[in-house]
């Protein structure tokens, strides 16, 4: 991704966020600010990741996801770290609800998701992988996903030649998409044309879960991870585990348990025939340095499958 490009995209981006934190009529389908609390109150945190935005300080860590059979590295999730100067390394919850608020949370996801593209593919042209391709995995707000631009920035990275996106997906999750649902399906629709994939994030959340199952593209279910840490406990967790298990097989989409922090939850999910998985068990979110890293053991255990 050329930075002049992603320069370009990131004005128009932070032009835009503050269109949208100053409307106050609520009658865009487009603005985050028709369905959020006033934001007066936070206008230092606003502040404070305007500054951060323009200094760079936001950047994406890596989690693996894996197949539960063997462990096998299948692919990563792209997760947002603010490395604030004086609060260190600051996490999402900190600061994703008033970025959403504020309608900041698209110079966010658009830096998280260059930045993460430009380290999956020079990660992988210095160490190619053999085997199944890797997968990026990346959140994108609904504010960005209905905006066509996104449709320009991907088929800029196409242009870009580098371009695998069928290695590429977006993890979704607000109900906002669904209040438009028709634009949404179209927006995923040309996106999947050009070979970029879907994951529902935090599936079992949402009272519109479903909804987004019939109306939208959806590739991937990623079962949220109150599920996955409750399941040795809770027979009624382990039953709608099972369900979204089902579920996604009958569908033929691929189900991804989150929050996978013991082997004891591993088996168990393997066992209902959930086939990936993601969590601390497997690895915690690392920076881009230690994608080499990652990949390099991945070949290690490709060459010599017998060690998990
Ligand atoms: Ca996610």
């Amino acid at each position: 991704m050329q930075i002049a490009l992603i320069g370009a995209y990131f004005a128009g981006v932070l032009g835009n966020a503050d269109v949208m934190a100053s409307a106050t009529n609520g009658s865009s389908p487009n603005s985050a600010a028709s369905v959020v609390p006033a934001i007066d109150s936070d206008a230092g945190v606003i502040a404070q990741i305007r500054r951060g935005l323009e200094a760079f300080e936001f950047e994406p860590f890596f989690q693996p996801i894996v197949k539960l059979a063997d462990s096998s590295l299948v692919g990563f999730e792209a997760l947002a770290r603010w490395r604030h100067p004086q609060r260190g390394l600051v996490e999402p919850a900190d600061f994703v609800g008033i970025a959403e608020a504020s309608g900041l949370i698209r110079a966010i996801d658009s830096v998280i998701l260059d930045r993460a593209w430009q380290a999956f593919e020079e990660a992988l042209e210095a160490h190619p992988m053999p085997g199944p391709p890797m997968l990026l995995s990346v959140n994108l707000s609904a504010a960005n996903l209905l905006d066509t631009a996104i449709l320009d920035r991907i088929e800029a990275l196409l242009a870009s030649g580098r371009g695998r996106l069928t290695q590429l997906q977006f993890e979704i999750t607000e109900t906002l998409l669904i209040k438009d649902k028709d634009a949404a399906a179209e927006i995923l629709t040309r996106l999947k044309d050009m070979g970029v994939s879907f994951a529902l994030d935090d599936f079992g959340t949402g009272y519109s879960s479903l909804v987004y199952l019939h109306h939208l593209p959806i590739d991937c279910i990623k079962i949220d991870r109150s599920f996955s840490e409750a399941i040795l406990r809770s027979p009624r967790s382990r039953a709608i585990v099972r369900s979204i298990i089902g579920l996604a097989r009958s569908m033929e989409l691929r189900a991804v348990a989150e929050g996978v922090e013991e082997k004891d939850v591993a088996d168990e999910l393997l066992a209902l025939d959930c086939k990936y998985g993601q969590g601390l068990y497997f690895g915690p979110p690392a920076p881009a340095g230690e994608l080499v890293d990652c990949l390099e053991q991945e070949c290690a255990r490709r060459a010599s499958p017998s060690r998990v």
